[in-house]
């Protein structure tokens, strides 16, 4: 936010729950990779059993550079690496467990897939983030409080050695059958005590104070709830989680079906992160070479996701070369030039934009502030005026079939809902209509539309008067 739009006194107040500095970091993100990657590779299993013997981790061509070039074909911004999944194999030298990649025959125990991956992102400009799996099939001590000190141990050699974390994921599957150091026994936990997650998160905050926390309840980024890749249509970055029981909530106890809409207004800002892997499994399989997501079915995804105020998190898992397969790779590119020139051209960059109310009629706040490409500056209304239109005329048609609205959101989700008018045969005819905006709202529509002669009518705003950042029109290729 621009200092004076921020702290001059004549800006709107911010509203209701609002953004830290690493929430809108991440907001700005939109689009990630999840990098699966483990024994489970080389065993051909989803959640591995923990008895692996540390040899069966072998990639033939590891090659961190291509991995993350494919990730940055597709536009991604960062890539959030399985350091340890429920098996509990880490991929580095972690002094923490004999079951790592230091046991391994790979690179004779030299390597350190965290450090590869985590550099590469780099030097090619994606941040990087941690996933760490809380249950550990193979760990003895799983189950006790000594296994709790093991895992934020292992968390504080990733935050510190690796250079700045983008995000922490922390997965919900908490317990149950497993290796668990020879016993092979089924050991329950109680979720909502046994990690002691305020004080993990704590460890968390102080290592990395801009990384921001994912788990079904945050307490940064929640689950969507699904894992699908999709939030629902109505989305608020606002949300107040509750355990099952309607007590306190905590990963992998709560109500998480309510994460894909969160809650209008709620105390919290805890914007949702959509997860989904590009093939059906999590981890890399031979046997579905053939079912990677075509480009069109990730557009899908991302007009769902990022079009509803929520981030995509797409895995990409490598294979057993230790590289992107090939029909991965392929589909990730064209995702990314579609999107790329998708949002190369606001075709209303040079609409003539009137606002029924301009706050103070200061230039500050004016409607050209919607076409300047900045999240930080925005066109607001006056004190009480909790309704406007915007009329965007053009001298020649303006040809479009996907409207982006973005609010400015470090003053809080305002808006409650809006429409968009063309003007045709002398009457207003309504393209769209919709509720939530927040970061970002895209309304892909199921025609081209040419006209010369519109109208985004804001209908309701809770806050006491309106901050929008964006308008943009853009024309798909079809
Ligand atoms: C879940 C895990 O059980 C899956 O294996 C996968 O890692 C997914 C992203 O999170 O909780």
């Amino acid at each position: 936010m621009e200092p004076d739009l921020i702290t001059n006194d004549q800006a709107p107040a911010p509203f209701g729950a609002l953004p830290s500095h690493g929430q809108l970091k991440w907001h700005a993100r939109e689009v990630y990779a999840f990098l699966h990657f483990t024994v489970n590779t080389f065993t051909d299993r989803e959640w591995g059993l923990g008895d692996e013997d540390c040899s069966v981790f072998n990639p033939t061509d590891f090659n961190a550079e291509l991995i993350v070039l494919a990730l940055k074909a597709a536009g991604m911004k960062a890539a959030i690496l399985t350091c340890k999944h429920h098996d509990g194999f880490c991929l580095w030298p972690t002094k923490t467990t004999e079951h790592s990649i230091a046991h391994s025959s790979w690179r004779e125990g030299k390597g350190d897939v965290v450090r590869e991956i985590s550099n590469a992102c780099r030097q090619h400009g994606l941040e990087f983030g941690i996933y760490v799996s809380p249950w550990d099939r193979n760990n003895a001590h799983y189950g006790t409080a000594e296994y709790v000190k093991i895992y934020r141990e292992q968390l504080r050699e990733l935050l510190t050695v690796y250079g700045p974390i983008c995000e922490v994921w922390h997965d919900g599957a908490n317990g149950g059958d497993g290796y668990y150091g020879g016993a092979r026994e089924t050991r329950s936990i109680d979720r909502r005590t046994y990690y002691g997650w305020p004080e993990t998160w704590a460890l968390v905050r102080k290592l990395q104070p801009d990384a921001v926390i994912f788990s079904d309840v945050g307490p940064d980024i929640r689950w969507v709830g699904n894992e699908s890749g999709f939030a629902n249509e109505t989305c608020w970055a606002t949300y107040d989680p509750v355990g099952e029981d309607g007590g306190v909530a905590a990963p992998g106890w709560t109500r998480y079906r309510e994460g894909g809409s969160g809650h209008a207004h709620g105390k919290h800002w805890l914007p949702a992160e959509c997860d989904v892997s590009i093939r059906p499994g999590w981890f890399w399989h031979e046997t579905e070479n053939g079912k990677v997501k075509s480009p069109e079915a990730l557009m899908e995804l991302y007009f769902k996701s990022v079009g509803r105020g929520a981030s995509f998190l797409l895995n990409v898992p490598p294979d057993r070369r230790g590289q992107i397969s090939q029909p991965d790779a392929e589909s990730l590119a064209k995702f990314g030039k579609q999107i790329a020139n998708l949002f190369k051209d606001n075709v209303a960059k040079h609409a003539r934009l009137t606002a029924s109310n301009v706050r103070g009629k200061k230039s500050h706040f004016a409607t050209s502030k919607l076409l300047d490409g900045k999240p930080d500056t925005y066109w607001a209304t006056d004190e009480g005026v909790t309704s406007a239109d915007l009329k965007i005329e053009c001298t020649h048609e303006l040809k479009f079939n996907v409207i982006r609205l973005r609010e400015a959101i470090a003053l809080g989700q305002r808006i409650d809902s809006f429409s968009v008018d063309t003007w045709i045969d002398g009457a207003w005819k309504e393209l769209a209509s919709g509720t939530s905006i927040g970061s970002c709202r895209l309304i892909r529509l199921a025609q081209q539309v040419n006209s010369c002669t519109l109208r985004l009518r804001i209908t309701q705003s809770s806050a006491t008067c309106i901050a929008l950042s964006e308008f943009g029109l853009y024309l798909e290729a079809t």
